[in-house]
């Protein structure tokens, strides 16, 4: 019992193996590492500009420009407490629940499912006056951080989601709507402060959990600057102030999941 407990604990932590063989999988393996060391990285440097801050929330950005397109880079760091941070991630990364805190969509299509933890997503936006409506086709997948790695510092437990642009024949970019092109990752580390006495049980009231959300969306087509960047300020904070409070509420009742 206790092996195949141990087995079953080494299956979770490992890759999924049908995502391994995947044809994807190169490039999700990659651009995961990637976007974790990246979201990792200091915000102090003095490139990134601060736009909006309330409570732990901080957000921050780079105004960048690409063939005349505002792409703005944007870093965000928040704390909260009382949820985990495999529950933030899963929540953010679970199609089932999308539309629980999602505010900008209109559809949500499950074009693949690569492997338990990794999906292809087709999703439909609001459209935003006076500009053309948008969608976006990308891969979403999530992880734990193994405890041995470095990324995973003095934090309890690290995990992450990213999500990345891509294709699919089911659904090619034919011009009907416009479709942004985007790089996203959602990283979590639970922290048990205050910590808890040798043998007393964690409770949601010792879990400090550290959110980073990284983003860089290209809109994909003509766009007014002074209409992406409203959107953008409007959007990102509503986001991660209403997602957090959502998973907070949602799991309040639950035994904690690690
Ligand atoms: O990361 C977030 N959500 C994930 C799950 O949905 C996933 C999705 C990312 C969506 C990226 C933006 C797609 C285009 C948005 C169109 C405009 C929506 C505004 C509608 C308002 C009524 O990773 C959380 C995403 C949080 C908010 C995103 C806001 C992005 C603004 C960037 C500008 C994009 C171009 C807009 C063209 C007008």
């Amino acid at each position: 019992e206790e092996f195949r407990e141990r087995l079953r604990l080494k299956q979770l932590a490992a890759p999924h193996k049908t995502a391994m063989t995947h044809p994807l999988w190169p490039e999700i393996d990659r651009v995961t590492r990637e976007q974790l060391s990246y979201a990792q990285q200091d915000v102090d440097g003095g490139i990134w500009q601060l736009f909006a801050e309330e409570g732990e929330m901080k957000m921050y950005r780079r105004e960048l420009e690409e063939d005349g397109l505002v792409v703005d880079p944007l870093k965000a760091v928040h704390q909260i407490r009382g949820a985990s941070a495999h529950e933030m991630a899963h929540h953010f990364w679970s199609p089932d629940v999308r539309f629980e805190w999602e505010t900008t969509l209109e559809q949500v299509t499950v074009l693949d499912r690569i492997s338990e933890d990794t999906l292809l997503f087709l999703q439909l936006h609001k459209r935003v006056w006076p500009t053309a409506q948008r969608d976006a086709l990308f891969w979403s997948h999530i992880r734990e951080i193994p405890k041995s790695d470095p990324a995973n510092c003095d934090a309890h437990d690290t995990w992450i989601v990213c999500n990345k642009s891509s294709e699919h024949p089911d659904a090619p970019n034919d011009g009907k709507c416009v479709r942004v092109d985007l790089t996203i990752c959602f990283v979590c580390q639970t922290f048990i402060d205050p910590p808890v006495a040798e043998g007393e049980s964690v409770s949601r009231d010792n879990l400090l959990t550290k959110i980073t959300y990284c983003s860089v969306v290209n809109p994909g087509g003509w766009a007014p600057a002074s209409v992406l960047r409203t959107v953008y300020k409007r959007e990102y904070p509503k986001f991660l102030k209403r997602f957090t409070q959502y998973v907070i509420d949602k799991t309040a009742d639950q035994p904690i999941a690690f």
